[in-house]
């Protein structure tokens, strides 16, 4: 049986505790303490948890058995420390996306009184994950694996992030500059990695299955799980309702090379093409207005259904012809994919 959110949450005020725990070692000034658990609190909690839960759903699936108490709560810590990754990167990617919302309430950035200092809090949050892993995986034989897996994944979500940057600078649109090469590079670096990667791999270093074949078999159906996931992400960001998705969509304003732009640049017409050129990216309600309607008119709705049921029935095969003999387990994947797939948020 997957793992309820309510499980999950039920953890968690235990570790807030713990990094106040570690902050008053240093004698941390009370209102800064309370300051460090609003942020804490504000910004790891409300989300879906799909990457936390998926530790613990996959330790599950690899054991063949429901876990321990103590193997739950520990468990249940590397998923937190995922959601504390996650933290540290959207308090951060709101402020670069200028985002308006998130979880269905404002941006850190946009709350009150916070402005900046949440580029101070999201380092905050991204120290935490060390904190938790030094004081329950420090005497693991795997604990220099785990720090290592997680300054890696970090850095290579910085690469992608990057590159989305890059590929979407304020101040000049050239449509030219977008191609799928690109897009796939940058979606697999800033989001495959921490998202479907990260949670599989702390499960099998958890659950003792960390050979180098079977990383490198969850890798293999992992990153194109997770390019998968930001397309979709891509495509909600203009078609979702926000009230549903709990975010207001940005990528059309913020000049993105996104999935959307991608395929309207494949299929349109030169007349099309102009009203690319001479609204994308503009940081005016207006222009975002004629590229939805642009959208429309293009049917991408349509070309995202038929990418999806591609993709994932390529998914399912790769599922299907993975090889167990190391203890990796088909039913990690597919409990991965029934959590993403058609996902309305
Ligand atoms: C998703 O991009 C990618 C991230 C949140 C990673 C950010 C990485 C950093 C190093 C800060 P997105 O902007 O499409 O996400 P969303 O739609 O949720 O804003
Ligand atoms: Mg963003
Ligand atoms: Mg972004
Ligand atoms: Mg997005």
């Amino acid at each position: 049986m997957p793992v309820s959110r309510q499980e999950f949450e039920a953890v968690f005020p235990k570790l807030v505790d713990d990094l106040k725990e570690h902050a008053a070692k240093y004698k941390l000034p009370y209102q800064a303490m309370q300051w460090f658990d609003k942020s804490v609190n504000y910004n790891t909690l409300g989300g879906k948890y799909n990457r936390g839960i998926s530790v613990i759903d996959s330790a599950q699936i690899l054991l063949d058995r429901k876990l321990s108490e103590d193997e739950f709560f520990k468990a249940s810590i590397l998923g937190w420390m995922i959601e504390l990754l996650q933290a540290f990167f959207l308090v951060s990617d709101d402020i670069m996306d200028s985002s308006k919302t998130r979880r269905g309430q404002p941006c850190w950035y946009l709350a009150p009184q916070v402005g900046m200092i949440a580029i101070n809090d999201a380092f905050m949050l991204e120290s935490g994950i060390y904190t938790l892993l030094k004081k329950y995986f420090r005497q693991e034989k795997y604990y220099v694996d785990l720090l290592e897996l997680f300054h890696e994944v970090t850095f290579q979500t910085e690469l992608g992030q990057l590159c989305d940057l890059l590929t979407a600078p304020e101040d000049h649109v050239d449509l030219d500059n977008f191609s799928m090469e690109k897009y796939t590079f940058i979606v697999i670096y800033k989001t495959a990695y921490y998202s479907f990667y990260l949670p599989v791999a702390l499960s099998l270093y958890f659950t003792g299955h960390a050979s180098e074949k079977n990383l490198k078999a969850a890798h293999d159906i992992l990153i194109p799980m997770g390019e998968y996931f930001q397309v979709q992400d891509d495509y909600l960001d203009n078609f979702a309702d926000p009230s549903v998705l709990g975010k207001i969509g940005t990528d059309i304003q913020d000049n993105k090379c996104s999935w959307l732009v991608n395929q309207a640049l494949k299929k349109c017409n030169k007349e099309q093409r102009q009203v690319l050129e001479a609204n994308y990216g503009r940081k005016d309600q207006a222009c975002e207005v004629r590229i939805k309607k642009l959208f429309d008119d293009l049917e991408l709705q349509k070309d995202y259904q038929q990418y999806e049921e591609k993709v994932v029935g390529q998914l399912r095969e790769r599922i299907a012809n993975l090889n167990e003999s190391e203890g990796l387990k088909k039913g990690v994947f597919e409990e991965f994919l029934r959590k993403i797939y058609k996902r309305s948020k």
